[in-house]
């Protein structure tokens, strides 16, 4: 894998971002021996922060800065668990200057300790700090608004106001990320001047698999500048420092030039986290320099939090909706076939509750040799060839065959491109060919672009990485598939093949019944 800064765009996806060595100037990191609180390593700018020589303060104990920092530290080290970071307040030098801090212990023992002074921002930086009465007043009104977000869709415009109005970044959005990966801008508050990304799509490969991880230990990321002059730590050592945890870690220079051809300067990004897994990212960003005191950065990291937890609540309640919508649909055919005399019939006069719950763009049913179509469907000659097809794909169990790129699967059905590139199939019978097939469109078909494509790109560059160039890579990778299918869609449309089965054995049975 390409050290930190090693990188290009063939293989940035595993640069060792955390292994950075170097921290951002706004703060100073020193890495302390667990026994006696030494200074084994530290970023050089300590004398600019810390008014130390590094020569003075390495090798030597913590207590050398003057102030109740080491006491502090011992405290923590003593009274917390420090496999996450600890934020601290203390007072340094002959001074006693203020001193933000955060504290966490690596896997050797050892102890990192970052220091921000907690009064001043970087040069040509303006503090944004809040006071405590504001803080807890916007809090509390987050945490009601958010609460009472009925939707994905309303609780996301609410988290992008707040956190706007909370922070001060020219645009906050809530990206939110597909199942394979790639991302949506689904809400966003923004200066009147800027022009809005509201809808747009980019490819996973915007951020690493290794950020993303990253993303789920350290949720809360500020990159003050991004020219800014890194710090490195110092002395190098053997095994570099692991800064997975720290706050002031240096980004990767690729994700950087990306800001900087996008014009953005500063950002703050929040992860939005379902289940363990990166559900989103609240990213904001200013076009100067911005700087947050840490209490601002743990109100934001508070709010994410809670907006997270909000996100797993309103799914929960939508996939027991779904199941709910299932069992109204059995009842509603079982009605219908007792009334209307066949099921097929009263499963597609209401197009709605087959479509919806599956968010698809269409269904095709075949049974009995007939077939029946609701929504955007391919052509009946199309049609066959597609189940023929679908018939040869290895059985998974009573798993639904599930496909979003039918054309790239199957060349043979690229003509099925526009209304079925994806497809997710569901058997009906054990011993006749009878199949309840839902349809997606392409996704191009179904994007809104909200700027010009049709404008050239400034592609000269060869780090040229940019939205306009993420969107036009997204468009590339999505050519000719669909939406995936999800996880809880697959189970929906197993729920739904086998109220069907259930539906269909209890007609054969009624109808061997009259025979008699
Ligand atoms: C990281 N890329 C990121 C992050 C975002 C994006 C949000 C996380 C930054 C953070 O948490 O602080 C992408 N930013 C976006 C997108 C928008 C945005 C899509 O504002 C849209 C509005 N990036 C590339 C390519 C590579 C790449 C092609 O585009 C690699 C080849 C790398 N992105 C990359 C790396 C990181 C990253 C290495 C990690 C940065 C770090 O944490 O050090």
């Amino acid at each position: 894998a390409p050290a930190f800064g090693q990188a290009d765009l063939t293989n940035c996806e595993r640069e060792l971002i955390h292994l950075a060595g170097s921290v951002q100037p706004h703060g100073a990191l020193l890495v302390l021996a667990e026994a006696d609180l030494r200074v084994l390593q530290l970023s050089g700018n300590v004398a600019r922060l810390l008014g130390v020589e590094p020569d003075t303060l390495l090798q030597r104990p913590l207590a050398a800065l003057g102030g109740d920092v080491a006491e502090r530290v011992a405290h923590l080290q003593r009274s917390a668990d420090l496999h996450e970071a600890v934020a601290l307040q203390c007072r340094l030098g002959p001074a006693q200057r203020r001193f933000d801090g955060a504290l966490h212990r690596l896997s050797d023992g050892a102890l990192v300790l970052e220091l921000e002074p907690a009064a001043t921002a970087p040069d040509g930086v303006e503090l944004q700090d809040l006071a405590p009465d504001v803080l807890a007043t916007t809090l509390s009104g987050a945490l009601q608004r958010f609460g009472a977000a009925p939707s994905v869709g309303v609780l996301a415009d609410a988290v992008v106001e707040v956190l706007r109005h909370l922070t001060g970044y020219d645009r906050v959005v809530v990206y939110k990320f597909d199942p394979d990966g790639h991302g949506k801008v689904i809400a966003e508050a923004r200066h009147p001047r800027l022009e809005s990304l509201l809808g747009h799509h980019y490819p996973a490969s915007d951020i690493p698999q290794r950020a993303r991880a990253l993303y789920l230990l350290n949720r809360v990321r500020m990159l003050v500048d991004v020219d800014a002059v890194q710090s490195p730590l110092m002395p190098a050592t053997d095994t570099p420092l692991d800064m997975s945890l720290c706050q002031l870690r240096s980004m990767s220079p690729i994700h950087l030039q990306y800001l900087r051809n996008m014009g953005v300067t500063a950002t703050l990004t929040a992860s939005l986290v379902r289940e363990g897994q990166l559900w989103g990212l609240i990213a904001c960003h200013h076009y100067s320099p911005r700087y947050l005191r840490c209490t601002v950065r743990a109100a934001a990291d508070l709010l994410a939090e809670v907006a997270s937890t909000r996100i797993s609540a309103i799914e929960n309640y939508a996939h027991a909706q779904v199941a709910l919508m299932v069992r109204r649909l059995e009842q509603r055919l079982v009605e219908a076939t007792s009334t209307e005399g066949d099921w097929r019939y009263a499963l597609f006069r209401n197009p709605r509750t087959l479509l919806q719950p599956l968010d698809a763009t269409g269904a095709a049913l075949f049974c009995e040799g007939e077939v029946l179509t609701t929504g955007e469907a391919p052509s009946t000659p199309e049609l066959r060839a597609l189940l023929a097809w679908v018939q040869q794909q290895p059985e998974q169990g009573d798993a639904p065959f599930a496909c979003s790129s039918v054309g790239q699967a199957n060349p043979a059905l690229a003509s099925v491109t526009p209304t079925a590139s994806g497809v997710l199939a569901v058997r009906l019978s054990t011993n006749s060919p009878d199949w309840l097939i839902w349809f997606r469109k392409e996704q191009l078909q179904s994007v809104t672009w909200a700027g010009d494509p049709s404008k050239p790109m400034v592609a000269n560059n060869p780090l040229e990485l940019s939205p306009r160039r993420s969107f036009a890579a997204w468009s590339e990778i999505v050519r000719g598939t669909a939406v995936p299918w999800s996880t809880t869609e697959l189970a929906l449309a197993r729920g739904i093949g086998v109220a069907l089965v259930d539906i269909i054995v209890q007609v054969h049975a009624v109808r061997l019944l009259i025979a008699e």
